[in-house]
């Protein structure tokens, strides 16, 4: 059962990487951003609450963002393996996949999981949101997402390097080649 964690900052190529290394290992990729957005066009009672926050970007709190991923955890295709893109985004966000996984079959899963750390220059992340043009991709927002990233997703390198678990990988190249070193780390044939 392959477990991968996409890292890495707003714009750094999570969401893109993610869903083709999904394609590659034939698990499903599950991005939290992308559920949060979803429950806020659907105007869930989760996407009222998340909103706000991402508006402003910042994290959505960890209770919301927990529930709901415990719930695509369950789902049946899940159970084979995934990849989580954006999650996790704190240090109990990443307590919580551990502990998940420690208690899945009552046998630690550890050494299983893989997290992949993309790394890119804050200059260039600029840009290419700039370029997206998502609601959240304004300049101001931009920058707040950065400073959230550095203050409470950065240290979530160190604590999957602690673990024997992080791949560095730069991501600052063309997308074919991000691919390509990414399968080469996650899945060397
Ligand atoms: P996300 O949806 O995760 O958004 P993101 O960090 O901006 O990354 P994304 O995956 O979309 O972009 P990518 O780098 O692929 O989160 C949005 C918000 O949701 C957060 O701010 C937060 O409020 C909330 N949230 C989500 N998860 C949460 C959690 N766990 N806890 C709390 N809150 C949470 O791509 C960006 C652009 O770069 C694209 O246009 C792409 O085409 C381009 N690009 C990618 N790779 C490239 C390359 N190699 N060269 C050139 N361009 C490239």
């Amino acid at each position: 059962m392959q477990q991968v964690i996409f890292l890495g900052p707003p714009g750094s190529g999570k969401g893109t990487q993610a869903a083709r290394i999904a394609e590659i290992l034939e698990i499903p990729h599950i991005s939290t951003g992308e559920i949060l957005r979803s429950n806020v066009s659907q105007e869930t009672s989760l996407g009222q609450q998340a909103k706000t926050y991402m508006d402003r970007g910042d994290l959505v709190p960890d209770q919301l963002v927990l529930d709901m991923v415990e719930e695509r955890l369950k789902e049946p295709d899940a159970q084979k393996g995934w990849i989580l893109d954006g999650f996790p985004r704190t240090v109990s966000q990443a307590e919580f996949v551990e502990e998940k996984l420690s208690n899945s079959d009552g046998n630690s899963s550890e050494g299983e999981l893989q997290a992949i750390n993309l790394d890119v220059p804050d200059d260039v992340l600029v840009e290419r949101l700039l370029a997206r043009g998502r609601q959240d991709d304004n300049e101001e927002t931009i920058r707040r997402r950065l400073q959230v990233y550095r203050e409470q997703t950065a240290p979530l390198i160190e604590f999957y390097r602690d673990r024997g678990q992080l791949h560095d990988v730069d991501g600052d190249r063309t997308m074919d080649e991000v691919t390509a070193c990414l399968k080469k780390a996650i899945a060397p044939e």
